[in-house]
């Protein structure tokens, strides 16, 4: 059955899937949408009535939420491989990115990279009170994740999860910044974690860049 992913190139939640695609070795088809234009076409409202990317569809089934379809795409393929087999490991995994999607992408990503690195990159200038709003707040998610970072040299212990790429995807963006860079470098089990983690092949991979201008 054909896979087809409905995204925005410069998406972090887009990016988290094409890296379970890949890291599932899936073949897919990819259309791009762009979340952010006035008018959605209807069609796409369909697929996802909150308007937003990434949504996939496997055949006659679609779904919306990154967390749905890594775990879908995940179970799908055999062998599962992206989630931990020791339930506090897996909760752990659920555990941290229900915690970046509810408490951190907006701060990290919305307004720190978005406002510091990507306006910038488009010859717009930041919004400082965003950017400074925007530290604040990713000062304590990662002063939560300091607390949850595994001894192992992934997030939830000795092989990769879901969590390293959701949460990766979005280090990646907030890191681009000085501010972001700043921050982790506080926390040494999340830094040691991100030193880790920041080279990896399926990072390098969806690396979507910054708009030329
Ligand atoms: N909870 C959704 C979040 C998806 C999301 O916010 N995607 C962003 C792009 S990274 C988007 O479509 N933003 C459009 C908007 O905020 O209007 C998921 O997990 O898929």
């Amino acid at each position: 059955m054909s896979i087809t992913l409905y995204g925005y190139h410069y998406s972090v939640y887009t990016r988290i899937v094409k890296m379970v695609l890949a890291a599932k070795a899936l073949s897919y088809s990819y259309l791009e949408v762009d979340p952010f234009a006035q008018n959605l076409e209807p069609a796409y409202l369909e697929l996802h009535p909150f308007g937003r990317v990434p949504v996939i569809r496997h055949g006659a089934f679609t779904l919306y939420e990154t967390v749905a379809i890594a775990r879908y795409l995940d179970e799908v393929s055999a062998p599962v491989m992206l989630s931990p087999n020791n339930p506090e490991n897996r909760a752990r995994m659920v555990q941290i990115v229900s915690m970046v999607d509810n408490y951190g992408y907006w701060p990290m990503v919305r307004q720190v990279f978005s406002h510091r690195v990507f306006r910038a990159a488009e010859g717009r200038e930041a919004d400082e009170y965003v950017v400074a709003a925007g530290r604040d707040a990713s000062q304590n998610v990662c002063a939560a994740l300091e607390k949850l970072v595994h001894d192992g040299e992934f997030l939830t212990g000795a092989a990769i999860s879901y969590a390293d790429l959701h949460l990766g995807a979005m280090m990646d963006y907030f890191t681009a910044a000085p501010e972001g860079r700043e921050i982790v470098n506080c926390f040494p089990r999340l830094s040691r974690w991100w030193q880790g983690m920041a080279d990896h092949a399926l990072l390098q991979k969806t690396n979507p860049g910054l708009p030329a201008v």
